[in-house]
């Protein structure tokens, strides 16, 4: 594999461990708590949780362990720590003491003595000099690269990505050769202001295309989050059936402009037929095509999120962009809209309410029919829930 154009920078790159020292804070005395945390719900879609995090020490140390738990194949562990970070990110006020946490729905007993251990933090501190929780994290930090992938390299000895582009016999696919030849762009946070200049590029595409098209921003972008690490559309045509070729057509038209760094491009195996889906998928059957787009300089309010010395004036982003049949939207922004918040939505469903709810539908088994919805709130009210706003699901 020819690296000339990995930069040298690049191969110098290894893992690093992040500094934890202020991760969690000392144990302070009680103060008075605005909500009561014995009112807390164990399901993110009962809960309001902005962008607005209080305990963000205590969820970025839960973070990691949970990423350990997955990284060493432990699931269910992972999926423990993912939701107590989750209700933390929910609350108020910031926990600082015992009798509230142990109020507080799925903080287990390991979780409590976590926040109120002294010195609490060496558990992380711990895992985030380890060679192999860096090494997975560095490798799975490619687009294209997944755990498996990682874990595979990981037990060869390859440690840092110069080991990885120089052994002859790994063979990286079109996906990961984008990854790592955009490594730099696409590893830095994407702003507010480039989703929105991206939105302008790809609404101009869908309405050269065709008129009545229309294009949703979905992802962290439209739960208010400031940055991401990409950004997210759907894009919908009225005239069912043509989904798949507004697609193909917009991929094409960012193409001719000369902007499309890469595309896979995944056709429609959607077949209503074949639905309730009983088992869990990680994605739905959409035709939808990950992306990465050059992005000028000029078309930014503000200008850029540069690395500093970087003196071009674009930088490549990622974009993912789905396009449901139009009777299929709600289903398809709720789900996109995404975050723990969406993962809690199914399991309240299939626990609470005997529905099953992906990006695709609603199948209510008691009835045993489909739920039809046009808009979010039509979901949420068939769920028998409040309406939460977008940007209160931030879980
Ligand atoms: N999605 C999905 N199934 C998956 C992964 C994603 O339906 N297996 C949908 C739901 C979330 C949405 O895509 C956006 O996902 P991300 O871009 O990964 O997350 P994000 O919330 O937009 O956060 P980020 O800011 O990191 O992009
Ligand atoms: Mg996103």
């Amino acid at each position: 594999l020819d690296i000339s154009w990995f930069t040298d920078s690049m191969k110098e790159k290894r893992p690093v461990a992040v500094e934890t020292k202020h991760l969690i804070q000392d144990v302070l005395p009680e103060v008075s708590t605005p909500t009561s945390a014995a009112a807390v719900s164990q399901y993110a879609c009962q809960r309001r949780t902005t962008t607005e995090n209080h305990n963000k020490n205590l969820t970025d140390a839960f973070e990691v362990l949970a990423e350990n738990y997955e990284f060493n194949g432990m699931e269910g562990q992972c999926l423990a720590f993912r939701r107590a970070a989750s209700v933390l990110k929910s609350l108020s006020w910031e926990v600082r003491s015992s009798e509230r946490v142990h109020e507080l729905p799925c903080l287990g007993e390991t979780m409590e003595e976590l926040i109120l251990q002294y010195g609490r933090s060496f558990e992380v501190n711990k895992i985030l000099s380890d060679e192999r929780y860096q090494t997975l994290k560095l490798f799975t930090s490619v687009f294209g690269v997944g755990l498996k992938t990682a874990e595979k390299w990981y037990r060869r000895g390859l440690r840092t990505f110069p080991d990885v582009l120089e052994e002859p016999s790994i063979h990286l696919n079109r996906m990961q050769q984008s990854g790592f030849l955009h490594y730099g762009d696409i590893s830095r946070a994407v702003s507010k202001a480039e989703a929105q200049a991206l939105g302008s590029i790809i609404d101009e595409a869908v309405h050269a295309i065709t008129p009545d098209g229309t294009l949703t921003l979905t992802g962290g972008f439209r739960r208010g989050k400031d940055f991401g690490h990409d950004v997210d559309f759907i894009v919908t045509t009225p005239e069912r059936g043509q989904e798949e070729r507004l697609l193909t057509s917009i991929i094409q038209h960012l193409k001719q402009q000369g902007i499309l760094l890469f595309s896979d491009y995944q056709s429609s195996s959607f077949d209503m037929s074949k639905l309730p889906s009983h088992r869990f998928e990680a994605m739905d059957h959409f035709a939808k095509c990950f992306l990465i787009l050059r992005l000028e300089g000029r078309e930014v309010e503000g200008g850029l999120c540069r690395a500093e010395g970087d003196s071009r004036d674009w930088r490549a982003v990622r974009v993912d962009l789905v396009s449901p049949p139009p009777d299929r939207f709600a289903f398809t922004l709720l789900g996109w809209t995404g975050s723990r918040f969406e993962r809690d939505l199914r399991r309240f469903a299939r626990l609470e309410r005997r529905m099953l709810l992906d990006n695709h539908a609603l199948f209510d088994k008691t009835k045993k029919e489909f739920l039809a919805a046009t808009t979010e709130k039509d979901i949420f009210a068939h769920l028998g829930l409040e309406y939460i706003e977008p940007w209160q699901r931030n879980a």
